[in-house]
């Protein structure tokens, strides 16, 4: 089954937004494989978000990221890369339709909240870096309910 890497940036957890958004992937039947609160260094950070780099934007990217404490998750269910991003909205929150994370909660692009994985490539990439130790194996019991 498909799995996303999604995070919770240093903003999300300083408004006390993490309930919320765990509940919005769990109502949607998406399981959750993996779960921890760390403060990443600049090194990590940098490495995340590696693609970037050559971006204007990269410094205060990593300094926002590593302003504070984030939640790190695997989620695992059908499409949920794809469908995790389209919960997220888009980048930009002026453009995020209301409904979505990024649309109800951020104004900017540079605190928007949350990250979710682009493709299911880089959401590997993004667990192993995350998640080195790996992440539980458990089958939710609601599976029958949410999958025909
Ligand atoms: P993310 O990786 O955080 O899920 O975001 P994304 O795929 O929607 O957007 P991406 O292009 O990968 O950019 C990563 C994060 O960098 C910040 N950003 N700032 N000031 C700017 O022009 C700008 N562009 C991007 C955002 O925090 C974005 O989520």
């Amino acid at each position: 089954m498909e799995q996303s890497f999604i995070m919770i940036k240093p903003d999300g957890v300083q408004r006390g937004l993490v309930g919320d958004i765990i509940s919005r992937f769990e109502n949607k039947g998406f399981s959750l494989k993996g779960l921890k609160l760390v403060s990443v260094d600049r090194a990590f950070a940098e490495k995340h978000y590696a693609d970037l780099s050559a971006r204007p934007f990269f410094n205060a990217l990593v300094q926002y990221i590593i302003s504070g404490p984030v939640v790190a998750m695997v989620w695992e269910g059908k499409s949920v890369v794809a469908t995790g991003r389209k919960i997220i909205g888009a980048t930009n929150p002026s453009d995020s339709a209301p409904g979505t994370i990024r649309g109800d909660f951020a104004i900017e692009m540079g605190r928007n909240v949350i990250h979710g994985s682009d493709a299911v490539e880089s959401a590997a990439r993004e667990i192993a870096l995350w998640f080195p130790e790996g992440v539980v194996g458990w089958t939710s019991s609601l599976h029958p309910w949410v999958y025909e």
